[in-house]
């Protein structure tokens, strides 16, 4: 990297700080991870040089034909790992490929249903901020306010009746904030029954799929969509399939997705990334991932076990995948989940503020935090880091409760702003600190 000193020092700069900060913590935002040397090397690679609108073998371009082979190459790794006869490894991010799925099926306006952002769904499953809420009617579906220790946080008959009710063309299943399993057979009755398409986000879960720690929605749904990024460990990039239901209810499906993509929505595909995503897709087909994804979720079920055990209150009581998602309500009243998350950075642990279901305050200023596991278990990181690493965010929360967030907004800023300076100050939090860095600097960053 020394050689960008000569002519951009500032970035640098900026480098430098970002590696000392990821070394030095521990990542526990669910959605992120490290990616390889050598998917971070493909993917700076002079692919990055390269226009090639269109798919292989038919682009608007010439000088393609390397190209071709390596987007070819993508998708015949991600038709084998997720045992489907369609892929579109175009799709620059998650987003996109999903909203690629609303203009291969739907026409603006048609109704279409996903799982509520509130409840643990997507802005791109029709929240009504995103596009996908804009230009379509959207029907939200939400999650159970308590449940039992092994019931399903959702309420099936609920969205049947939805389902039935408002006849959308399209269903979402797939979340970010949801900590269970999700019953895919279930979503495809309800589907099935109305005619309606299922697409699978399974952008959180892609790599314990492919490493054979969660079931696969193949069976039962139409399209899958995915990112790159999160727990299968590549690029940031996005992926769209077809699975053989897909085909069986309508066999234009392939070609009304790669219109949708290209040019629906997108121009050029980053090649540097498709290439960089091959890389992934070999690393994931590796016994070593397999190894890595089981791992993922026996450390999330371990730090869900000492969390619960520091009287922290979990959705659904547990976690069955990566991710953890801690309801703060009762703990540090609405809108606490901001100390929570700020008060961690400080000592290094990064997650995020989220909302919890029958959230009380607002998405800025939600009551809880998720967390989860796939970049800590890529450092390396067992069951015994999870418990310590458990602790300390029990111990952080507990001296967090004297802050509540003021009910009046114009006064919540500087009210953050002195808790920082308090909290920054005090001697137990600069003891975490040091346990933090000590356990990070024991798990390198490949
Ligand atoms: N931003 C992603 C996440 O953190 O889950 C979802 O797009």
């Amino acid at each position: 990297m020394n050689f960008v000193k000569k002519t951009d020092s500032d970035i640098l700069g900026l480098i430098k700080k970002e590696e000392k900060r990821q070394k030095e913590g521990i990542e526990l935002i669910p959605s992120e991870n490290y990616a390889s040397k050598q998917v971070r090397s493909v993917l700076s690679s002079c692919f990055v040089n390269k226009y090639s609108e269109g798919y292989p073998n038919k682009r608007y371009y010439g000088g393609n034909e390397n190209v071709d082979r390596v987007e070819i190459m993508a998708q015949e790794r991600v038709k084998k790992i997720f045992k489907v006869p369609f892929a579109n490894v175009q799709p620059y991010s998650g987003s996109p490929a999903n909203l690629a799925i609303y203009i291969a099926t739907c026409k603006p306006g048609d109704t279409i249903m996903g799982q509520s952002l509130t409840a643990g769904g997507h802005l791109t499953h029709g929240h009504n901020v995103s596009a996908t809420g804009i230009f379509f009617k959207t029907i939200q579906y939400g999650v159970k306010k308590s449940i039992g220790p092994k019931e399903d946080l959702f309420d099936f008959d609920e969205i049947r009746n939805l389902a039935v009710k408002h006849r959308p063309k399209l269903i979402w299943v797939g979340g970010t904030a949801h900590p269970l399993i999700f019953n895919y057979k279930k979503f495809a009755e309800i589907a099935d029954e109305i005619g309606a398409y299922l697409a699978s986000d399974i952008a959180h879960v892609a790599g314990l799929i492919a490493g054979g720690a969660h079931p696969s929605p193949a069976p039962y749904v139409h399209i899958i969509t995915t990112t790159t990024h999160k727990t299968l460990r590549g690029p940031r990039g996005g992926i769209i399939m077809v699975t053989h239901k897909g085909l069986k209810k309508d066999l234009d499906l392939p070609k009304k997705i790669n219109s949708a993509v290209f040019p629906g929505l997108q121009g050029g595909p980053h090649d540097n990334q498709t290439a960089a995503i091959a890389t992934a897709l070999f690393e994931a087909q590796q016994p070593a991932f397999r190894k890595y994804a089981i791992q993922i979720v026996k450390n999330s079920k371990a730090l869900a076990k000492t969390l619960i055990e520091g009287k922290l209150p979990l959705i659904a009581g547990r976690s069955e995948n990566h991710l953890i998602l801690v309801d703060l309500t009762t703990t540090l009243g609405a809108g606490g989940g901001i100390f929570a998350q700020k008060a961690l950075d400080m000592v290094g642990l990064t997650l995020n503020k989220n909302t919890v279901p029958n959230e009380l305050s607002s998405p800025f200023y939600p009551s809880g935090i998720r967390l989860g596991t796939p970049a800590s278990t890529t450092r390396g990181m067992k069951e015994k880091e999870m418990k310590s690493i458990g602790k300390m965010i029990v111990d952080i929360v507990k001296m967090l409760k004297p802050y509540k967030l003021p009910e009046d907004k114009n006064k919540r800023k500087d009210y953050i702003k002195n808790f920082e300076k308090e909290f920054e100050k005090n001697h137990k939090v600069k003891e975490i600190r040091q346990q933090v860095k000590k356990i990070a600097l024991r798990f390198p960053i490949p």
